[in-house]
């Protein structure tokens, strides 16, 4: 019985949610929309803050509007039922919604960032925000006005929690990446790190992505169907040939 296993979420896994991915092969991606380094840069945001304020509004707005899926749901089912029989799920995304935290998943590693939440540039505090944020609102821990940024890591900076992102891969027995296209680091080097170290690695996906030949087991359809028939496979143990 697999008893510790690493999952890292992406995009994919809140698709059916409504929620955009980045870079699906219709070209209705976000990042094919929008520019990422003019909106997802420390960069982006020093130059036009608004701009990179107001698209996080809306992406604010229509996470708050949707609700978590069959796969969020099976995900905090697999985690309740490893820790029943002595194992862990340890969860970490890629992603900036509170879907699996909604479908009641406890432990969520969000080494992205999250949407709901705001960073304060000149006290470092890290607030809870489900408004819009602009650069008339005031830090509710130090009152500083125009200091506070979405609680969110763009490209060129630090992923959170990294150490305990690596500890905890470095103790499972099952690494699986579930809709994410493998394409943004260091996220997407993880399932060789986990190769490096002789654990055996899932992909869960639409369709293949970037770094799929690292995988030994595959699956692919739609997260709503995949996952929770994936979860039910591990949960009656019949998932050592994938
Ligand atoms: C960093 C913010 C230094 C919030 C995002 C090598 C090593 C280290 C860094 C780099 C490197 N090479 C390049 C870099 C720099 C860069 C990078 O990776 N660039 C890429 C573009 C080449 N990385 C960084 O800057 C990172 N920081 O490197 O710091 C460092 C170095 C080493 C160690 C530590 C630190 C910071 C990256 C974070 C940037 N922030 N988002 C937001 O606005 O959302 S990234 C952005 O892409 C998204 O936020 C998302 O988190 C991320 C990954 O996207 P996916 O989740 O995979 O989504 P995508 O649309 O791509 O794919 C969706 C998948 O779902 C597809 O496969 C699709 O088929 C599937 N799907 C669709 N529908 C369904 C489905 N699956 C199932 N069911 C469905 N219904």
């Amino acid at each position: 019985m697999t008893r510790n296993i690493f999952v890292l979420t992406g995009a994919g896994v809140s698709a059916e949610s409504g929620l955009g991915t980045f870079r699906d092969k219709t070209g209705e991606g976000i990042w094919a929309k929008f520019d990422p380094m003019k909106l997802c840069s420390p960069e982006g945001f020093a130059r036009d803050p608004a701009l990179v304020l107001a698209f996080y509004d809306g992406r604010r707005r229509n996470a708050l509007a949707a609700e978590p899926n069959a796969a969020h749901r099976a995900l905090a089912r697999l985690e309740a039922e490893l820790a029943k029989r002595g194992g862990r799920l340890t969860l970490v995304t890629q992603n900036i919604d509170d879907l699996h935290e909604r479908a009641g998943s406890r432990l969520v590693i969000h080494m992205h960032g999250e949407l709901l939440k705001a960073r304060c540039a000149r006290c470092d505090k890290v607030v809870e925000w489900l408004d819009n944020l602009t650069l008339a609102d005031a830090c509710p821990a130090c009152g500083a006005v125009g200091t506070l940024r979405p609680h969110i890591v763009w490209f060129g900076e630090m992923p959170l929690h990294m150490d305990e992102i690596g500890w905890a891969l470095q103790q499972s027995d099952l690494f699986v990446a579930i809709g994410t296209s493998g394409a943004v680091y260091p996220a997407a080097g993880f399932v060789a790190e986990a190769r490096a170290m002789g654990i055996d690695a899932c992909e869960i996906n639409l369709e293949a992505a970037d770094n799929a030949l690292l995988f030994r087991q595959r699956r692919y359809g739609p997260a709503s169907e995949t996952v929770p028939a994936w979860v039910e496979d591990v949960l009656a143990d019949r998932t050592v040939d994938g």
